[in-house]
């Protein structure tokens, strides 16, 4: 080890600025105020900020910043969606997130690996040919893959025909990436509050208030603030702030597990997923095996793990990757899965007057953060449905009009 790092490690004394502010003394108003400092709300600070001109925010957290999903997810980032406006609105994500590193001037060690859905009978075939169709169509890399060529894009998979289920084919998807969870959340908020946006922690939102249909402002256990705009971009949380802001969610949450490996050296590049196994992995750049299956059956807010998962989990796996037989698992653990009943999200205005929502990202909003937090600082600051968020209004629900994504999840329900 260098001298230098040596002494700088075992010194008392910091050297350089610390990564954030402190935290500054709450104000009894602001302009705009953000319940939920996860990946979501953070970005919409950020984009609030530098493309409205508006930075009199206060982003609120009850626990720490970036404590929630964004800590727990397994960071699997893809446009490979099933219904046109699930492309579309993906697609601009992808985009957004290969600038992203420089944009926001930290390493997210953003990664593409290609992703690849195994299909294991004729109807998980229709779907990935139907979903390579629709991607095609609209500009994005997918295709259907035979073993063959899976063989070539990852030849440690077991493709023997003599296993309960074979690789008939699979949705292959080059673009599919992983990423660092917590640098986005910390890129985010680190930017925002140069742009003046206030952070602060440990203060929970324990009400919101409202007089004549709009909103007024939160309660929260630091005392009341003002707030001319709220926006909840709580996840887990969003059915209990919307009763609290006076309306309802369709939406159901449900943990779901996931779980490391003991670090190996690179031995597998693309992103797996086999529907019909419940299960998915992929080798983080610090070479752990980060793997996860179903949602448990029940909804529950609730964020413990199960022996179950990680039977059934490592079963499945060595279907896929016999060779993993001797890896012992490392960590373990469950987040809060916020479901909608068509497996799309909600964004947008609400019955409430400028109370706005981002909710209903279930098992799949770490790959939005980027274009949800874009869109929806320009739904809040221009108080309009941009065309982009138009099909996952929140009155769909009610008018049936459903944006159908569950034959594109990654994880079996
Ligand atoms: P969060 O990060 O949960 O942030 C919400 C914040 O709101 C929390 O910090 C919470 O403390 C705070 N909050 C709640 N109530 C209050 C209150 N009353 N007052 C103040 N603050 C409050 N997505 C993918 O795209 N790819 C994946 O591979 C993927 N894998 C996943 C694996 C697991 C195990 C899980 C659980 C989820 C996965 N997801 C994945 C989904 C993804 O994690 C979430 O959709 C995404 O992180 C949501 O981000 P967020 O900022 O909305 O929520
Ligand atoms: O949305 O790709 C995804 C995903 C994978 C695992 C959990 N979510």
């Amino acid at each position: 080890m260098p001298w230098n790092l040596l002494k700088y490690g075992l010194s008392r004394k910091r050297h350089g600025p610390a990564y954030f502010p402190p935290q500054p003394e709450l104000k009894p108003a602001y302009d705009v105020v953000i319940i939920g400092a996860g990946g979501h709300g953070l970005a919409a600070a950020y984009y609030l900020a530098r493309d409205w001109g508006i930075n009199n925010i206060a982003v609120l957290e009850k626990g720490y910043l970036g404590g929630g999903n964004t800590a727990r997810n397994t960071t699997i980032i893809r446009a490979n969606y099933l219904t046109p406006e699930g492309v579309a609105f993906y697609k601009e994500s992808v985009e957004l997130w290969r600038e992203l590193d420089r944009e926001l001037d930290i390493n997210l060690m953003y990664s593409e690996r290609g992703h690849l859905t195994l299909a294991h009978s004729d109807g998980a075939i229709r779907t990935a040919r139907w979903r390579a169709e629709v991607n095609k169509h609209l500009g994005v890399d997918s295709q259907l893959v035979f073993p063959d060529d899976i063989a070539r894009i990852c030849p440690q998979l077991n493709l023997s025909p003599s296993v309960r289920y074979p690789i008939l084919g699979a949705l292959y998807h080059p673009p599919g990436a992983i990423a660092r969870h917590d640098a986005v959340a910390w890129g985010y908020g680190r930017e925002a509050c140069r742009q003046g946006v206030e952070i602060h922690q440990l203060t929970e939102v324990e009400d919101v208030l409202t007089a004549g249909g709009h909103v007024t402002g939160v309660k929260t256990n630091r005392g009341v603030i003002h707030a001319g705009k709220v926006l909840q971009a709580v996840a887990a949380s969003s059915t209990l702030l919307a009763d609290m802001a006076g309306f309802r969610l369709p939406i159901q949450t449900v943990p779901l597990q996931a779980c490391v490996t003991e670090p190996l050296k690179p031995i597998l590049d693309p992103i797996i997923v086999s529907g019909s196994l419940h299960v998915y992995l992929s080798q983080s750049a610090r070479g752990e095996f980060v793997m996860g299956g179903s949602t448990d059956p029940y909804a529950l807010y609730s964020t413990r793990t199960s022996l179950d998962f990680k039977e059934g989990l490592a079963a499945h796996v060595l279907e896929l990757l016999p060779m993993l037989a001797e890896v012992p698992i490392m960590r373990e653990w469950a987040g809060m899965a916020d479901m909608t009943p068509d497996f799309s999200p909600v964004m947008g205005r609400t019955p409430v007057e400028n109370y706005y929502i981002d909710a209903g990202w279930g098992t799949w909003g770490f790959k939005a953060t980027p274009v949800c937090g874009k869109r929806m600082a320009e739904c809040v600051a221009s108080d309009t449905q941009p065309d982009l968020l138009h099909p996952f209004r929140l009155s769909r629900i009610d008018e049936l009009d459903f944006v159908g994504e569950r034959g594109a999840a990654s994880v079996g329900h």
